[in-house]
């Protein structure tokens, strides 16, 4: 991974790449349909209530596409077909209640 300079370096919109890169880094599916599967860890969710509340949170993102929320392994799954920016699906997640892991 990038070091600790380049972040130091680089001004914020290079910082907000890398974000973007981080959350791609769990899962990529190959570029067929240039779709993009974003894996991203919440914690916070312990029922079947909490799941329904992020599913709903990341669904209003536009661009989000076949969402799935897995309770057990306390991951989100979905295509990102518009690229929203990790900054946006954080807020989504903060928003109804959860944490997104770095
Ligand atoms: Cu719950």
């Amino acid at each position: 991974m990038l070091g600790k300079w380049f972040l130091a370096e680089h001004p914020p919109i290079y910082r907000k790449l890398i974000s973007c890169i981080i959350i791609n880094h769990g899962e990529k599916k190959g570029s067929e349909g240039g779709t993009v599967v974003d894996k991203i860890k919440i914690q916070g969710m312990s029922c079947q209530h909490c799941v329904m509340s992020v599913t709903k949170a990341l669904g209003t993102i536009p661009g989000v596409k076949n969402l799935k929320v897995d309770l057990v392994k306390g991951e989100a799954a979905f295509e990102n077909t518009q690229n929203a920016s990790a900054e946006v699906i954080h807020k989504a997640v903060e928003d109804a209640g959860y944490k997104v892991a770095e």
